[in-house]
């Protein structure tokens, strides 16, 4: 079983963020939105996986199709050579764990095949023969909320109850991944900021996390240099650290067990300040 879940006797309680991790993102689109593409480079991309690991990142999600709202879809092949080379090259010379951020079956296989330890998906395994892959496997599996897709996701999401309506999801997804064979322990839940959400209905998710806490499963929050922070600071994406690190914090202090950040030193040194109060919590 993959080191990424470490949810046995899963609990939200502060003395648990010994096992909060850290996921530092890797985008290898030409478009990748908060870095420009400028590691869009293979030597650069390693370059930036090293700095990560010293910066104390726990897990590494590379990326090689943009999800951002609006994105055009990219085809299997072109993925797949964004991707894989990387994975290899970053499983050959770093101790690591690697997640895939793909909706794709074919690009998860070849992903599982080359060593990944996690898959995160925003389709949350939804799409054509992508259960089917996992279930042969070992791998984690980040399930993620999003309402619509990419393309369109943002024109005018709606929710009756947006935590109920998540959790519903959740629960569906859950069910679905266990009838066909994935054992629950192998899950990791997302209520999937940005995706299918106004601003509202981001900070409503935020200020409600610890529910999502309460499936039993880790949950990870996406939250780094979103437009949810941009936008109600009045800040472009190169000016969002403060807001993505208390966003993360709060997300953290309602059990998110998992962040996933571009900043990693500065997001790996606010979640050990965060411990370092939470020693003299229990007396
Ligand atoms: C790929 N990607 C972009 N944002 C994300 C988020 O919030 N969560 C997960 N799991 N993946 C994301």
């Amino acid at each position: 079983m993959s080191k990424i879940i470490q949810n046995e006797n899963f609990t939200t309680e502060l003395t648990d963020l010994n096992k909060v991790q850290v996921m530092g993102i890797l985008n290898v689109t030409p478009d990748s939105f908060s870095d420009g593409g400028k590691f869009n480079c293979f030597d650069n991309a390693l370059k930036q996986v090293e700095s990560m690991i010293v910066n104390g990142v726990d897990i590494i999600d590379i990326g090689g199709e943009s999800t951002r709202p609006g994105a055009v879809d990219v085809n299997v092949q072109d993925e797949i050579s964004r991707v894989i080379p990387l994975l290899k090259a970053i499983k050959s010379r770093f101790d690591i764990n690697v997640s895939i951020d793909t909706s794709k079956a074919e690009v998860m296989s070849e992903a599982i095949t080359y060593g990944a330890d996690m898959i995160n998906d925003v389709r949350a395994l939804q799409n054509e023969g992508c259960v089917d892959v996992v279930v042969q496997s070992e791998v984690a599996i980040c399930l993620m909320h999003m309402q619509g897709m990419p393309r369109t996701m943002q024109e005018n999401p709606q929710y009756n109850h947006i935590i109920n309506d998540i959790i519903k999801f959740f629960k569906e997804r859950i069910h679905c991944c266990e009838q066909k064979g994935i054992n629950k322990n192998r899950l990791v839940l997302d209520p999937g900021f940005g995706f299918g959400k106004t601003l509202a209905h981001n900070y409503e998710v935020l200020a409600k996390f610890s529910q999502f806490s309460t499936l039993g499963l880790p949950v990870l929050a996406g939250i780094s240099r979103k437009s949810m922070i941009g936008n109600l600071l009045n800040r472009d994406v190169d000016e969002r650290l403060a807001g993505s690190l208390t966003a993360a914090i709060i997300a953290v202090q309602q059990g998110a067990q998992i962040i996933r950040v571009h900043d990693v030193q500065e997001s790996a040194d606010a979640v050990n300040i965060l411990k370092a109060v939470a020693q003299y919590k229990t007396e």
